[in-house]
C-alpha cells in the first residue's frame, strides 16, 4: 500500500499537463450530464428525482454482493437530502494513477467511474442498465459530501453547484470502523418539478432490494418530520425464496415449499424461485442485477423452457400423460405459477420497446441447464408435490382445451347477430351503443320488475338466476359451460378472454344490478371478477357500474321518500315532526319492488346512483380481488376498507 502511494505521487509529479487536461474533460463530462439529464437518468420529474437514490443504494450494495458489507442505510433527512450509509470496507481514498486523484474523487466527477478498482470479482450491478454512475448524482445535485472511514481514519470530501470539488479530501479525524456515508441535495433547478422524495417510493423499491440481494440488511427512515419518524428493515436471508412467499401472500398456495433453484456460469449468476398457488393467473417476474425487465427476455425463456421440458418429463415417466396426451404448452405449466427469475450479469444488454428487455442470448442456457437440473431433482425427491403440480398442469391443459372449443362455439353462434341472443335478455330497440345500458339483474322476480320499469329504447334487462361461478375458482371449461356466462358474453357482444374487442361492445353501460344483502355482494364480486378476468378493458375504460338501490322507503302523509342507508333514514326521521306517523318498508331486495319503484328508485338516469367501477392499478386491483375471493379470512377483512377505493361514487 506503502508502495503503491508512493509510486502514484511519483506519476503524478511526471506529468502535470496530462491531469490539468484530464480535469478539463471531467469538468466536461459532469456538465454534459446538466445539460442534457434525460439522457442519463430518463426524465428530471420524480421518477428522475428517485433515480438519484436507486443509484447511490446501488453503490452500496454492490460493496455487499463483493461480500464485504451486510448494512445498507437509507435516510431522507430534513430539507429532502438523501444519505445512504453502508459498513462495506469504504470507498478507497488513495490517489489513483490514472487521474491524480483520490478514488473517492474519481468516483463521482468521471463519468462511469463506478469503481472499477482492483479487480475484486463480486458481482456489480451499478453501471447497468440504469446504472449510470455516482458521478451523474453528482452532477445533478446542489451538494454532496461523502465521508469515509477507513484504515483507522475518517475521510471527507465535499461537491457543491453540480459536481465542482469545494473541499479536497481530508482527514478529519479517526474511526474504529469502516463504511461510506453519502449526503447529497439534488439540484432543485434541474428537478423543477419537484424535491421532494416519497417514502413509499424508496420503501418499496428497497423492499425489493432487500428480496432480490439475500443477507443484506437495509433500513429506510424517513426523518423529515421528527415527530413522526417513519422506519421499516428489510432483511430476508431467504432472498427471491421469501420474495415469492410475500407475493403468494393473500394466495393459497398448493404446497408449503418454495421451489429453489441457483447457480454460477460463465461468471453469470442465476437464482429462480417458484410456487405454485390455487388461482389461474401467472405471476412471474424477471430481473437482471437487480433492474425489473418488464419485457422478458432470455432469462425468462430459458426458465420457461425448462419448467416445460421437466414437468412434461416428469409427467411422461410417470404416466400422468398417456402416450398420445398432447405436451403441456408453457401457458399451463405457468397457470397459478409465482416465480421469482433472478440474474447478475457483468455485461447485461437491454432490448425492447422501454429497454427492459434482457438480450443476452447465453443467458437462456445458463438459467435452463440450473432450472433443468435442480427442479428435476426436487420432483424426483419430493413425490408428493410432483403429483401436486403435474395434477394443477394437466387441469390448466384439459381447461385450456375446453376453453378453445368454447371460444369457437361462441364465434358460431354471435355469427348469427340477433338470432342468437338468448331468451333470458330483454334487449333495448336502439343500437347505438353509447345510449345503451345492459342491467344484469340478481334474479327472475326482479328482472321481471325491471323489465317492465324500464326505458325501453336504451335498457336492456339481463336476469341472472341464483349465483354465478366463481371464476377464480372453476376451471375453464366450466366457467364456459356456464348458462349464465354464456348470456352474458353473448348479450355484451365483444367476446371475452385475449380475443376480447370492446368496440364491438353493443352497450356503454353495464350496470350491476343485485340486493343490497350479502348475497347480492357475493354476485357482485363474482360478476366483476368476471369482468375484470375475461373483459378487462370493460373495467379499464369505465363501463362498469353498480347501481345502487334503497334500503328503506318511508311513506308520510302519503308522500314518498327512498332512502340509501340507515343514515339517510335518521336524517329524514329528524326533519319530520317528532310525532308524525311515518310508514317505514325495509327493502330486503329487489324483488320487492313494484315496477315503478324500481325505475324511480334505481333506473331513471334522472333521479338513480350509480357507482362507476374502475381500477386504478392493475396489479392492487389483482391483490384486492385476491383479498376477496381467496380463502384467507384475515387479508380480506384487512384490505375490505381498500376495495372502497376502486369503486368510486359517481352520480348520474
Ligand atoms: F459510489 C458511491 F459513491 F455512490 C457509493 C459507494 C455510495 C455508497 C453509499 C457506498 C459506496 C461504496 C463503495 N461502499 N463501499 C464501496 N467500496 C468500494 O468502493 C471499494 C472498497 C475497497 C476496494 C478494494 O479493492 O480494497 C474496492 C472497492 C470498490
Amino acid at each position: 500500500m506503502e508502495d503503491e502511494l508512493k509510486k502514484q505521487e511519483e506519476e503524478l509529479a511526471k506529468a502535470p499537463e496530462e491531469y490539468t487536461e484530464k480535469n478539463i474533460q471531467v469538468l466536461e463530462g459532469l456538465e454534459a450530464v446538466r445539460k442534457r439529464p434525460g439522457m442519463y437518468i430518463g426524465t428530471t420529474a420524480e421518477p428522475g428525482l428517485h433515480h438519484l437514490v436507486w443509484e447511490i443504494v446501488d453503490n452500496a450494495i454492490d460493496e455487499a454482493l463483493a461480500g464485504y458489507c451486510t448494512i445498507v442505510t437509507v435516510t431522507i433527512n430534513k430539507g429532502d437530502t438523501i444519505t445512504v450509509s453502508d459498513n462495506g470496507r469504504g470507498i478507497p481514498v488513495g490517489i489513483v494513477a490514472k487521474t491524480g486523484k483520490p478514488a473517492v474523487e474519481t468516483v463521482y466527477t468521471v463519468l462511469h467511474a463506478g469503481g472499477k478498482f482492483g479487480e475484486g470479482g463480486g458481482y456489480k450491478v451499478s453501471g447497468g442498465l440504469h446504472g449510470v454512475g455516482a458521478s451523474v448524482v453528482n452532477a445533478l445535485s446542489e451538494w454532496l459530501e461523502v465521508v469515509v472511514h477507513k484504515d483507522g481514519g475518517e475521510f471527507k470530501i465535499c461537491f457543491a453547484n453540480g459536481g465542482h470539488v469545494s473541499k479536497p479530501l481530508e482527514r478529519i479525524g479517526d474511526a474504529s470502523d469502516t463504511g461510506t456515508i453519502v449526503t447529497f441535495k439534488p439540484d432543485g433547478t434541474i428537478f423543477q418539478e419537484t424535491t421532494v422524495f416519497k417514502y413509499e417510493t424508496i420503501r418499496d423499491r428497497l423492499r425489493q432490494m432487500a428480496f432480490l440481494n439475500k443477507g443484506v440488511k437495509i433500513i429506510v427512515r424517513d426523518e423529515r418530520d421528527m415527530e413522526n419518524v417513519q422506519e421499516d428493515t428489510f432483511h430476508y436471508e431467504g432472498g427471491v425464496k421469501e420474495y415469492v412467499s410475500y407475493l403468494n401472500t393473500n394466495k393459497t398456495p398448493l404446497f408449503e415449499d418454495v421451489i429453489y433453484c441457483e447457480g454460477v456460469d460463465s461468471g453469470i449468476m442465476a437464482e429462480i424461485a417458484m410456487q405454485y398457488n390455487d388461482g389461474y393467473t401467472a405471476n412471474v417476474y424477471s430481473f437482471c442485477n437487480n433492474i425489473n425487465t418488464h419485457e422478458g427476455g432470455t432469462h425468462e425463456e430459458g426458465f420457461r423452457m425448462a419448467i416445460t421440458r421437466v414437468i412434461n418429463q416428469y409427467a411422461r415417466q410417470n404416466k400422468m400423460l398417456k402416450d398420445n396426451d398432447d405436451n403441456l404448452t408453457n401457458d399451463d405449466v405457468r397457470e397459478g405459477l409465482t416465480a421469482i427469475v433472478s440474474v447478475k450479469h457483468p455485461n447485461p444488454q437491454y432490448e425492447g420497446q422501454t429497454k427492459t428487455k434482457l438480450g443476452n442470448s447465453e443467458v437462456r442456457k445458463i438459467v435452463s441447464n440450473i432450472v433443468g437440473e435442480q427442479l428435476n431433482r426436487y420432483l424426483l425427491e419430493n413425490p408428493k408435490v410432483a403429483k401436486i403440480i403435474v395434477d394443477k398442469v394437466i387441469l390448466a391443459s384439459n381447461a385450456r382445451i375446453a376453453a378453445r372449443n368454447a371460444r369457437e362455439n361462441t364465434r358460431r353462434k354471435s355469427a348469427l347477430d340477433v338470432a342468437s341472443l338468448p331468451g333470458k335478455l330483454a334487449d333495448c330497440s336502439s343500437k347505438e351503443a353509447e345510449r345503451c345500458e345492459l342491467f344484469i339483474v340478481e334474479g327472475n322476480s326482479a328482472g321481471g320488475s325491471a323489465k317492465n320499469g324500464r326505458d325501453r329504447d336504451t335498457q336492456a334487462i339481463l336476469p341472472l338466476r341464483g349465483k354465478i361461478l366463481n371464476v377464480e375458482k372453476a376451471q375453464a371449461k366450466r366457467i364456459f359451460a356456464n348458462a349464465e356466462i354464456g348470456n352474458m358474453i353473448i348479450a355484451i357482444g365483444g367476446g371475452f378472454g385475449p380475443e376480447f374487442d370492446v368496440s364491438k361492445i353493443r352497450y356503454h353501460k353495464i350496470v350491476i344490478m343485485t340486493d343490497a344483502d350479502v348475497d347480492g355482494s357475493h354476485i357482485r364480486i363474482l360478476l366483476l371478477t368476471f369482468f375484470y378476468r375475461f373483459m378487462r378493458p370493460l373495467i379499464e375504460q369505465g363501463y362498469v357500474y353498480i347501481a345502487q338501490p334503497p334500503l328503506y322507503r318511508a311513506t308520510y302523509r302519503s308522500k314518498h321518500y327512498y332512502c340509501y342507508n340507515d343514515e339517510q333514514l335518521e336524517v329524514l326521521k329528524s326533519k319530520l315532526p317528532a310525532n308524525a306517523k311515518i310508514d317505514i318498508q325495509r327493502y330486503k331486495g329487489l324483488g320487492e319492488m313494484d315496477d315503478t319503484q324500481l325505475w324511480e328508485t334505481t333506473m331513471d338516469p334522472k333521479a338513480r346512483k350509480m357507482m362507476r367501477v374502475s381500477l386504478d392499478d392493475a396489479i392492487e386491483a389483482d391483490l384486492v380481488f385476491d383479498m376477496l375471493m381467496g380463502e384467507k379470512v384475515e387479508p380480506r377483512k384487512e384490505f375490505i376498507n381498500k376495495y372502497a377505493k376502486f369503486v368510486k361514487n359517481l352520480d348520474i
